[in-house]
């Protein structure tokens, strides 16, 4: 008899997952070291980014899942309507259900209570798995999910795990701690002059674009890209402000062509998360623009922390990417594209941009049309 740890590893194994992204409930400690083990995956440090790193896994012909406190499904919501419903993304949840059944912890309990109805309310599928003996309905989940490309949230009460065996979970020793590996290099020079506008940026690298997958954060930039010329292996984003980068290194983990990701200041400074499991996981083939034009550029050129000098270069150093560079015209920027792809580790190019925008038309696509050629365009 298995208990109820091993019966979910048992099921998503049966259910064809290959890729796992983790954020840990103290209720789902003993599964948490069982799913490490079993899966390839990431570690998260925000529930949000596990959505676009899931669904670039997606995308590169992987099959993922999550499994989280169902508190994150709090900093989720944007992300999952805004790009796996309006994308047709799927990605299956499995959620520790917290505020629900003999919750220890107060603040748990008013979202907890309501969750069920959030969810509801925002159309995503849900299931309420209460015992040990109901957790086949895991793969009902996982099959909802993918056969209709949508998310699917399984809520696993604690009471699954009441009578579980498992001593999977094991208290670390107390760790040492450790001075940080330190930063290398000039963080802090003083920042060029911009020479060219976001627009200009996009059209000198389409002169340099091969076969690589392009991520292009929303609003202008993707419809600048689109203008400046079209291909299938352009993900235009038009939602989940901030995931960019996290959809580029999803894809790069089951891809082996070059990921580009042209990400955006307002955005990397809504989601900085990305950076920081991005110079933890560090792939070879990963390359982010961090398009600095100063301002929040698609919603009226409001300024950005980075006019009073947040330096986005420094802080994916200190996320741990350690290659980077700072440019400000098109040929560096040709250049710097060329010297890191041809280094093939991860790198970020801080691109400092004037603001402005062109004048280019919406991209004559939905999203789910962007979604379909994008992964046939991968897999081919
Ligand atoms: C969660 C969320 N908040 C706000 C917005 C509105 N919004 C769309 S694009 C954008 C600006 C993005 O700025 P940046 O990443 O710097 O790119 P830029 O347009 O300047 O190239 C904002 C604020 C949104 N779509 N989603």
């Amino acid at each position: 008899m298995l208990d109820p740890e091993q019966q979910v590893i048992q099921i998503l194994k049966q259910e064809g997952i290959n890729f796992t992204a983790t954020l840990p409930c103290d209720r789902t400690k003993n599964l948490y070291p069982l799913i490490l083990e079993a899966f390839e995956g990431i570690r998260l440090t925000r529930e949000e980014d596990g959505l676009g790193i899931c669904a670039g896994a997606w995308l590169g012909g992987g099959r993922p899942m999550m499994v989280i406190q169902s508190t994150g499904l709090g900093n989720m919501i944007n992300a999952l309507s805004t790009l796996n419903e309006a994308s047709a993304v799927p990605i299956p949840i499995l959620a520790s259900y917290r505020g629900f059944y003999k919750e220890g912890i107060d603040s748990q309990i008013p979202f907890g209570r309501r969750l069920p109805e959030i969810l509801k309310g925002c159309g995503i599928p849900c299931t309420l798995i209460e015992e040990a003996q109901s957790l086949s309905r895991l793969s009902e989940v996982i099959r909802d999910a993918y056969d209709h490309s949508r998310p699917h949230v399984a809520l696993v009460s604690p009471k699954v795990w009441e009578n579980s065996f498992s001593r999977a979970w094991q208290e670390n020793p107390p760790l040492e701690i450790r001075p940080g590996e330190r930063l290398e290099g000039e963080l802090h020079g003083p920042v060029p002059q911009p020479r060219i506008t976001r627009f200009e940026a996009i059209l000198s690298l389409t002169d340099i674009l091969e076969d690589q997958a392009v991520v292009c954060n929303l609003g202008v930039p993707s419809k600048e890209l689109f203008q400046a010329g079209d291909r299938a292996l352009n993900y235009y984003m038009l939602g989940s402000m901030g995931l960019a980068s996290s959809i580029g290194l999803g894809i790069s983990r089951f891809t082996q062509r070059k990921v580009m990701v042209l990400d955006g200041d307002g955005s990397i400074l809504m989601n900085p998360n990305a950076l920081i499991t991005i110079g933890q996981v560090r792939p070879d083939n990963l390359m982010i623009l961090g398009l600095d034009n100063g301002v929040y550029g698609s919603t009226g050129s409001q300024n950005t922390f980075t006019q009073s000098g947040m330096d986005l270069g420094a802080l994916a150093r200190t996320c741990g990417i350690r290659h980077t560079a700072r440019v400000n015209d098109g040929q560096g920027l040709k250049d710097a594209v060329r010297e890191f792809e041809a280094l093939g580790k991860t790198s970020f190019i801080h691109v400092i941009l004037k603001p402005g925008n062109s004048s280019c038309p919406n991209i004559p696509l939905t999203p789910p049309e962007i979604t379909r050629r994008f992964k046939e365009s991968l897999e081919t």
